[in-house]
């Protein structure tokens, strides 16, 4: 693996093998996209969210990626996120393989920065849909995960909740404070806006 094994993976391991069985895969195209996925396995991870997390390639190991899209149902995972850059089969390989919602991560990387990923998941053929978030927005995909899977498991439903409570207060929060700085917001006609 190159660099450094972020410590997200030994962690994810422990807990979901000592505990309870995944019910969320999340699935890398390469080791090198697992910086940009941190933000949203760590959200997962605070969330005691139920998920695993492997390295498989469509291009690379085809036949593992097979394997995994095959079995991924009857072992009782319920929602996959793919992450992949350039290239990006790798969403659309695993949906092609199972019934499971399939999220789609395109990973900025070569020369085209992730366009190349992005229209890859969101340009799939009719018949077999990815739910693409944007490039590199990992926790984006592990928010929709969630969301997804609290319709089966409704405790995550205040997760959620309060994710977007706290989330409102600090847009509230720093709007105060721009005021308290004294700036003032103005219309197009320079009237300002109470
Ligand atoms: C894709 O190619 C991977 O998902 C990664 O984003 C990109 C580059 O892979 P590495 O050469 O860094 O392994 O398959």
């Amino acid at each position: 693996m190159t660099g450094h094994r972020p410590a997200i993976v030994m962690r994810e391991t422990e807990s979901v093998n000592n505990n309870s069985n995944p019910v969320l895969g999340v699935v890398l195209g390469s080791d090198s996209d697992l910086t940009v996925m941190l933000s949203g396995l760590e959200l997962l991870e605070e969330w005691a969210i139920p998920f695993e997390v492997r390295i498989l390639s469509a291009h690379r190991t085809p036949d593992a990626a097979q394997d995994y899209g095959k079995s991924a149902a009857k072992r009782g995972l319920k929602v996959l996120i793919a992450a992949a850059g350039m290239a990006a089969h790798l969403p659309g390989v695993l949906a092609s393989y199972t019934m499971l919602p399939v999220i789609g991560v395109p990973i900025a990387s070569g020369h085209l920065q992730g366009n190349d990923a992005l229209y890859a998941m969101v340009q799939m053929p009719p018949g077999i849909p990815v739910a693409t978030v944007g490039i590199n927005a990992g926790k984006n995909a592990a928010l929709l995960a969630v969301q997804l899977l609290s319709l089966a498991y409704p405790i995550y439903q205040k997760k959620l909740k309060d994710f977007r409570d706290s989330q409102c207060q600090t847009v509230i929060s720093k709007d105060a404070e721009l005021a308290r700085l004294g700036f003032r917001c103005y219309n197009v006609a320079h009237k300002e806006i109470p």
